[in-house]
């Protein structure tokens, strides 16, 4: 078997920079407290870091609004903190991947102030300008097509002085860039990948990889929401024509940035995508992109274009979301993702597991013992190794991201505060947004910010945004630490255990449901890849559900041999499996 590629067997830890560790005491995250955080991290078993955007950016998409490229946010320290992030994870054997977006940048960026500065600006074409249809008739200027925001509202943004609109998929201070001009692509690349990969970055995180060709000729969305001014755009918003062409060129820059033998990745996030695209973006012969995320099993419930509209949705249903999301790359050249939490997703313990009290420890260890068992890289979220729930007692007004607050305005304005469809969005609200996994990082009990901020003898400031109160009910990493039943200690094990099986775990192969049907279990069995030293199958056998559930084996004339499980295995019996009980066997 050829050595593999780093990456492909990597753990990935997901950080938040507002939200890890703020070492100067503002109540906003900073480059200096991951540096401080590196052992924690090192100690729970990661390969590789990814860390969201810390550029310099106006924050009204946290970041994923970038004013200058080549810059860190002042709060967040400065270019040299940064620099020395990248030596400190590379001493320690932690590879850094950072955050690529390119679809928009700020409107504060130099480029956009100048595109908008006139029509005759040599940067106009770098910025999707259109005219206005005509006028509405009170004499408003009408939108050039009829698409919403991924935000809520239109995507187009009037620009007074000009007299055109821009076009903007998500925030109106996120200006979408126009891909179709080479000079653009150009000068994109070198200042948003060729500065950090100069400096040592092994790889990135492509923002909204699917979005940079649009459908030609921007036509009008099909009406899907009767009644609604804007629509949503679906597929003429992303993987347009253009789009593979794009990647290509990309890839090739990347590969000319960096020293001969160096292996660097990338992970595009390509929610929404047949599966023969799916593998014309990661396939290693098409040269685009090593892996991507996804979003079937985390969107799922969730009506296209607004994850706003929840509804139930059953294991079995889950069960083949999940599935989609490394099937495609059985047996190809292409590579595939597990993750279960980001930085635009709920706590998968209130998504998947059940938070309650009682069961919120357990169901935790079972997704984890649920991922490190599936092929792909693996990605964990920052607080998902704790068990972190979502903020079960939050109003309204302690939510943070503009997704939240557009849509509430929306709903607001249309149908007021006390309409059904309100106390159904704050309901869907607390379910998936994305502030739940945006809280400050809980570090400790002992303190009223959760110890997010170093304060020395000063008072501690207050954080951004609240933390979760949870980490008083155990979830903070200092009680974690000391307690051998934590979830955190049994992330770390999980970890290990698939680091000692590589080959089954990460790398193995045709993966197969074994009683799909059944409405509380999981199970699954799959097979070392081709070439492995192991010869020993997989069997998973999982319990969604907060009720002990008899299961039965596959083929009962195999041997099993149980190498890891969430419940301590003294008092098991061998065909029930406890609420939310997992347990991993190899097969003979
Ligand atoms: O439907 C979508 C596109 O087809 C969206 O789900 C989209 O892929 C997703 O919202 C993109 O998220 C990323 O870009 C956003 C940012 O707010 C998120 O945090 C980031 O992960 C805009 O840059």
């Amino acid at each position: 078997v050829a050595p593999a590629k780093w990456w492909k067997h990597a753990t990935v830890y997901q950080i938040y920079p507002a939200s890890f560790k703020d070492s100067n005491n503002d109540g906003w995250g900073d480059l200096a407290g991951i540096v401080e955080k590196l052992p924690y991290l090192k100690h729970l078993g990661v390969d590789a870091v990814w860390l969201c955007p810390f550029y310099d950016s106006p924050q009204e998409d946290m970041g994923y609004d970038i004013a200058d490229y080549e810059k860190v946010w002042p709060r967040y320290g400065t270019n040299q903190d940064c620099f020395e992030l990248i030596r400190q994870c590379h001493a320690l054997d932690i590879k850094v991947v950072v955050d690529l977006v390119i679809n928009h940048c700020s409107s504060e960026h130099a480029w956009f102030r100048e595109s908008r500065a006139s029509r005759t600006n040599a940067k106009r074409d770098w910025f999707m300008w259109r005219p206005a249809r005509g006028r509405d008739p009170q004499g408003r200027p009408i939108p050039p097509n009829n698409w919403r925001s991924i935000f809520g509202g239109p995507a187009w943004e009037w620009d007074e002085a000009t007299q055109e609109f821009y076009l903007h998929l998500f925030a109106k201070g996120q200006p979408d860039f126009n891909f179709e001009n080479a000079e653009l692509r150009k000068q994109l690349y070198e200042t948003a990948a060729g500065f950090w990969l100069r400096h040592g970055v092994d790889g990135f995180r492509i923002d909204t990889a699917g979005l940079y060709s649009k459908k030609p000729g921007l036509p009008d969305a099909p009406i899907t929401e009767p009644g609604s001014e804007f629509q949503y755009a679906g597929e003429l918003m992303r993987n347009g024509p253009r789009i593979h062409e794009f990647h290509k060129e990309m890839r090739r820059y990347f590969l000319s940035q960096v020293p001969d033998g160096k292996q660097i990745f990338t992970v595009g996030e390509v929610g929404h995508c047949e599966d023969e695209s799916l593998l014309l973006y990661t396939s290693a012969e098409q040269q685009e992109m090593d892996q991507l995320f996804t979003f079937a099993h985390t969107d799922i419930g969730a009506a296209s274009g607004s994850r706003y509209q929840i509804e139930p949705f059953s294991l079995k249903e889950w069960k083949l979301a999940v599935a989609d999301s490394f099937l495609f790359a059985n047996r190809t050249d292409s590579w595939s993702t597990v993750y279960l939490e980001n930085h635009d997703q709920p706590r998968s313990v209130t998504r998947f597991g059940d938070d309650s009290p009682r069961w919120r420890q357990v169901s935790a260890k079972l997704l984890a013992l649920l991922e490190v068992s599936l092929t792909g890289t693996l990605y964990v979220y920052q607080g998902q190794e704790l068990g972190q729930i979502n903020n079960l007692d939050w109003s309204l007004d302690q939510y943070r991201d503009i997704e939240v607050v557009t849509h509430a305005n929306e709903i607001r304005e249309k149908f007021g505060e006390d309409s059904a469809q309100m106390h159904k969005f704050k309901h869907a609200a607390a379910l998936i947004s994305r502030d739940h996994s945006r809280n400050p990082f809980p570090w400790s009990a002992r303190e009223p910010d959760a110890g997010f901020s170093d304060h020395g003898n000063e008072p501690a400031a207050t954080p951004w945004m609240d933390p979760n109160s949870s980490y008083r009910e155990g979830i903070n990493a200092e009680d974690q630490l000391s307690d051998p039943n934590s979830v955190l200690n049994f992330w770390r094990r999980a970890l290990q255990v698939r680091k000692a099986n590589l080959d089954l775990l990460a790398y193995g192969q045709d993966f197969e449901f074994y009683q799909l049907d059944h409405p509380s279990l999981f199970m699954y069995t799959k097979q070392p890849r081709d070439g492995s030293a192991q010869s020993r199958r997989l069997f998973a056998a999982l319990n969604f559900s907060s009720q002990a559930c008899e299961f039965t084996k596959p083929d009962p004339r195999a041997s099993y041999q149980q190498f890891f499980a969430n419940y301590p295995t003294e008092d098991a019996e061998p065909n029930i499996l406890r609420p939310w009980e997992g347990r991993l066997f190899f097969m003979d």
